[in-house]
């Protein structure tokens, strides 16, 4: 066991106990080393095919990968039926926790019942395989089953988070060319209804760029509150779906065909649709999720707290666990609903064994104080997970000690909505974790760290632009940008098109043990008379002094350094600031890192913006920094947090 200066265990090896239990060991990498089409091959009879494969990867069409493609399956038959015909059907599929208070457990028969009423109602609305549908709802179980409808039926969802804008959604509707959109009257926030048809009916009404494809919204009752009604195109769901037939065979579609397109925030302005398809994408969600959580189908009790507007609650609340018969909690509420106990009574409630959450929300945690969990049995977590940016070690350490009783092994998984599927992280039975490093691929997946020329960054080499590429298709990859594959090939592939590899727009770097850690976006990435220095590193080293909460750093443009370091941080409940403690948060991170990495400024702030995602935003806090109007802040999840900021600031 290595230590650091600081006196921390910095390498953490699983237990003897949960490795010999592990569902992954070392010969994956093996494995898939030897023969990677073979493995992908192996993990895809995971599922079952009504028509079996037997092509494994064509990438002919290079970049547009065909996994699998001359066999054929349907999603939802292997998400939901197969459970029930192996007799399973009595298993809860889903733990569902309202926010108000009120629950129900629904078995992968009743979803099956569910699902097939869905998929009869939407078949007698008319759509058919093919046709594009918006799922705009907070996180309630019919929202899952809308999901597994679509997929049922060869329908092309389209999630839009239920906290966007009615113009983000009529965007996406309009860009889909969406025929149905499917949404709730209203949803719980902090114990109060809040409007959700409304934001529909104004995104409808809107002059578009091109006239509204929309035919019908199909509305959950959830908040009971009255709602505008638009007849001939509302329907309410109760008095459809409900009344459908709960039986419903299901048929097969091509490995290739599209399953959804969720959208994700580019350079530009418009937002990318990513487009996923079938069965590469349930192949490798199902096998990640099963090695990398270490999941054991009718044992544990999974919760991941992402949102279904995102694509990790596609692809780690929806699709992999219920390959994987997983047993899983879903929370519709925030986590401070109504008290700041609310996760961890969650936890205990159901019994929750492994956790999966994004870094913000631990420092979150952390920032509320470790009284809150401290009160609780977390004894059952066995595994956590984190996912969503670069996690600090304070950070990890912390989870892995209050969550974990500084046991239980933490997954820090690094991903993209492109990717569709966890990529490079630990294994858990296998992998000495280290505090904030993603450590390597997973087993058949390729990456790289390359400068901007494709060459290997040295191991160890810190002031390299490295750079993460991935240079071999993947199951799960995503198939294009909906409507513009030429932006596909120009946002992904034209940096290193010579090469033929995948530009994740992650710097990263590897550590002397040839280990990886992600550095944040490559547009995070300061240089300050000319060295390369990661936001995430001074975060961290602020987030390692005991009265800083959280911190955010941007690169602010500086005269003589080319840019210096603006740092904004959240001081701890505990902590008055006085007129040192600027200079010494300073002085550590000097020394934590380098005199070369000493912010220039540090304000104190009480709030930082963030989107409704849980990610800073930098670009903002670049603005400010420099002094410059406001850009877009419409995806922000609270504007008057920039009040506070510029105030609080100066
Ligand atoms: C799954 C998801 C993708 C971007 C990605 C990277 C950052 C995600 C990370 C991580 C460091 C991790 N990111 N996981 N950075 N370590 N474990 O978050 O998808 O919303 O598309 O974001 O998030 O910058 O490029 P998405």
């Amino acid at each position: 066991m290595t230590e650091t200066a600081a006196g921390h265990q910095d390498s953490y090896p699983p237990s003897a106990e949960f490795a010999a239990a592990a569902n992954a060991g070392a010969e994956l990498y093996e494995r898939a080393d030897a023969d990677r089409e073979g493995f992908w091959a192996e993990q895809a009879r995971r599922l079952h095919w009504h028509t079996p494969f037997t092509q494994v990867l064509d990438w002919d069409d290079a970049p547009v990968a065909r996994w699998f493609a001359d066999g054929e399956l349907n999603i939802s038959y292997n998400c939901v039926d197969r459970h029930v015909l192996d007799g399973h059907g009595d298993q809860v599929a889903i733990h569902w926790e309202g926010e108000p208070g009120d629950s129900r457990a629904i078995t992968y028969r009743e979803l099956l019942e569910e699902v097939s009423r869905a998929a009869n109602y939407l078949t007698e609305l008319g759509l058919v395989a093919g046709d594009r549908v918006a799922i705009y709802m907070p996180m309630v179980p019919e929202a899952i089953v809308a999901m597994l409808a679509c997929a049922r039926l060869g329908l092309t969802h389209s999630v839009v988070f239920a906290g966007f804008s009615p113009s983000a959604l009529r965007q996406r509707v309009d860009d889909a060319q969406a025929r149905l959109v499917i949404t709730t009257d209203g949803q719980w926030r902090r114990g109060k209804p809040a409007p959700l048809k409304e934001a529909v009916d104004e995104a409808l009404a809107a002059k578009g760029d091109v006239p509204s494809s929309v035919e019908h919204v199909l509305v959950v009752r959830r908040v009971g509150t009255e709602v505008p009604w638009t007849d001939g195109r509302d329907l309410w769901w109760h008095e459809t779906v409900s009344a459908a037939s709960p039986v419903h065979e299901a048929q097969p579609f091509p490995a290739e065909h599209p399953l959804f397109i969720l959208y994700t925030s580019g350079t530009t302005g418009k937002p990318k649709g990513i487009l996923h398809t079938s069965g590469g994408y349930l192949t490798q969600t199902a096998y990640t999720h099963h090695n990398v959580f270490d999941h054991k189908a009718g044992q544990d009790v999974y919760w991941c707290t992402a949102d279904i507007g995102w694509v990790t609650g596609h692809s780690y609340i929806v699709y992999g666990p219920l390959a994987n018969r997983a047993t899983q909690v879903v929370y519709e509420g925030t986590p401070n609903s109504p008290n700041e106990h609310r996760h961890f009574e969650i936890i205990e409630k159901y019994g929750v064994t492994i956790y999966y959450t994004a870094p913000t929300l631990i420092r979150t945690f952390m920032k509320w104080g470790r009284e809150i969990p401290d009160a609780h049995n977390l004894t059952g977590l066995r595994l956590l997970g984190s996912v969503g940016e670069p996690i600090n070690p304070e950070a990890w350490r912390w989870y892995r000690e209050v969550f974990g009783d500084n046991k239980t092994p933490i997954v820090d998984t690094w991903w993209q909505t492109e990717t569709g599927a966890i990529m490079i992280s630990p294994l858990p039975g296998v992998t000495d974790a280290k505090p904030g490093a993603a450590m390597r691929p997973l087993p058949g997946i390729s990456a790289k760290v390359v400068d901007e020329e494709g060459k290997a960054v040295q191991l160890g080499e810190t002031e390299a632009n490295g750079y993460l590429v991935l240079d071999k298709p993947w199951p799960s990859m995503l198939r294009g940008i909906w409507g513009d594959m030429d932006r596909y090939r120009s946002t992904y592939w034209e940096r290193y098109a010579e090469q033929g590899w995948y530009f994740a727009g992650d710097g990263a770097k590897l550590d002397t043990d040839g280990d990886l850690w992600v550095l944040g976006r490559v547009d995070d990435v300061m240089n300050v008379s000319g060295h390369r220095i990661s936001t995430a590193e001074v975060e961290s080293a602020l987030v390692g002094h005991p009265s800083v909460a959280e911190a955010a750093v941007v690169g602010a443009t500086d005269p003589t350094t080319g840019q210096g370091i603006v740092a904004f941080v959240i001081l701890t409940g505990a902590t008055t600031p006085d007129d040192t403690l600027v200079d010494t948060l300073k002085a550590e991170v000097s020394k934590q890192i380098s005199p070369i990495a000493k912010p220039r400024e540090i304000h104190i702030v009480p709030e930082l913006p963030k989107t409704r995602s849980g990610k800073i935003m930098r670009r903002l806090l670049r603005d400010i920094a420099e002094g410059r109007e406001l850009g877009d802040t419409s995806t922000l999840v609270d504007p008057a947090v920039f009040e506070a900021i510029r105030t609080g600031g100066n």
